[in-house]
């Protein structure tokens, strides 16, 4: 990783400039924190297989037990007041509530989100819920998981059970976390669970997830009319690695791919087929009506972004002819995740989204950065993440200044976490977690966001 020479920046903006209104949160996910995978009745879900395999996971690692949240949900909730964060975006796991996917509902789960909802409400916290962060039920992806149509149905039944079961609690649902994470990851590379590969299984899945967004924003609305809903789309800036036309053209096939696919359907644009052709073959998993089925009048928007790709001309990838430019490569500072710190990244992607007409509210509803973090005696000095977290937050109002649309910002994450198929290498915390023994200890990253929010709560 390349060193960036910074010292503590005085940071140049207070909350106030970002306005009264402006939401301020943090976001964690279920199967990354909670633990506990088949106590009270929980069902198993595709990630409590993928990781009982050998060699899929950095370090062999696993979220039997992860942050232990489902234990010990108030600890990690009070850590969120200490701080002085208003909003709490976290999911549920399918498999909790529904063990089976469908039918039969495990109240111990329903049970168990009424508490860390509760808790939350209790202590002045608003939740926001993600429906569906990548924990598909093991027992529908025996089924084809996403790349079976019948998850448009089973899928409906469970938003179904959520909303009626919280409604009264709760006003922010988000359908899917980054659809093109689960689907690119899961079902076209193989590399996250449940670990299947192929361009037909990626195309039927990313029409299947398209169809549930629409569907899931319509069964929620239907249910609860004066709910707020959105959904999460991965959002990277995208720029050529030279300016030959080879280079731009495969620069926008990938934007295309990584940040129109799944986005542009639910605001009644269709796939976006002119700019990635081999597209057209997703024509084949759709049924007449399915236009409209995808469409869905979010009342926000939720831009996930990290970092910006750099991509180049490649004849030897199928399809794409287009690769992504690693960011050591480029010899670029860069995070654990070898992600490049490009915080104008964020500024453009503000201002692509304000660039549709269909888009009601924008929100950042993930920002954050893995660190090599070291516990020092009683101090995680993560001077990296601080700088990282200001130079993007300053994008964000400078967008704001210059008259984009942006409405929130939540940090991810609060707690270390299980990254997936990095284990538990990569922390992107603002609170860190010794995993043996579940201490917990605030990094300055976090002190320092609990200062810029001041008295909050
Ligand atoms: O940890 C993930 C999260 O689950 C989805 N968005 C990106 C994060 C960092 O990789």
């Amino acid at each position: 990783m390349h060193k960036k020479n910074h010292s503590d920046l005085p940071i140049a903006f207070t909350k106030e400039d970002f306005g009264q209104d402006f939401v301020w949160g943090i976001s964690t996910s279920a199967l990354q924190t909670e633990g506990s995978i088949n106590i009270d009745g929980k069902g198993l879900s595709i990630w409590d297989e993928f990781t009982s395999k050998k060699n899929k996971i950095h370090n062999n690692d696993t979220h039997e037990v992860a942050c232990d949240f489902y234990k010990d949900y108030r600890r990690d909730i009070e850590l969120i007041k200490e701080l002085g964060i208003p909003n709490f975006r976290f999911s549920f796991s399918w498999s909790r509530i529904l063990p089976e996917g469908v039918g039969a509902i495990n109240e111990k789960g329903l049970e168990f989100y009424h508490k860390v909802i509760d808790y939350c409400l209790e202590l002045g916290i608003v939740p926001w819920i993600t429906l569906y962060h990548w924990d598909l039920p093991l027992a529908l992806e025996k089924k084809g998981g996403w790349t079976n149509r019948d998850i448009i149905h089973w899928f409906k039944e469970y938003v179904e059970v959520c909303v009626n079961a919280f409604k009264d609690k709760v006003k922010y649902w988000m359908v899917l976390n980054e659809p093109l994470g689960f689907t690119g990851a899961g079902y076209y590379l193989g590399v996250h669970a449940p670990g299947r590969k192929g361009f037909s299984n990626f195309l039927a899945a990313m029409h299947h997830a398209v169809l549930c967004q629409g569907i899931g924003f319509k069964t929620i609305k239907k249910i609860q009319p004066d709910a707020e809903v959105g959904s999460t789309f991965s959002g990277s800036y995208i720029t050529p690695y030279s300016n030959s036309e080879k280079d731009k053209s495969a620069a926008k096939r990938i934007d295309a791919l990584l940040n129109n696919c799944f986005l542009e359907p639910s605001l009644g644009l269709g796939y976006p087929i002119d700019e990635i052709p081999f597209l057209k073959k997703i024509k084949k998993y759709m049924h007449k009506g399915d236009e409209e089925l995808m469409k869905a009048d979010f009342d926000f928007i939720g831009i996930q972004n990290y970092t910006r790709e750099v991509v180049k001309h490649s004849f030897f990838i199928p399809f794409l002819k287009a690769k992504l430019v690693p960011a050591d490569k480029r010899k670029v500072y860069h995070t654990l995740m070898n992600w490049e710190v490009y915080p104008e990244a964020m500024y453009e992607m503000i201002k692509k989204y304000n660039g549709y007409k269909g888009i009601k509210k924008l929100i950042i509803t993930e920002n954050g950065a893995s660190f090599p973090d070291e516990l020092i005696g009683t101090l995680v000095d993560d001077k990296d993440r601080k700088h990282y977290l200001q130079l993007h937050m300053e994008q964000v109002l400078q967008a704001k200044q210059d008259g984009y649309s942006i409405s929130g910002y939540f940090v991810w994450s609060l707690t270390d976490n299980f990254e997936w198929a990095e284990g538990y290498r990569q922390r992107f915390g603002m609170v860190y977690v010794d995993f043996k023994t579940q201490e917990r200890i605030i990094k300055e990253s976090g002190k320092w966001y609990r200062d810029f929010l001041g008295s909050y709560l």
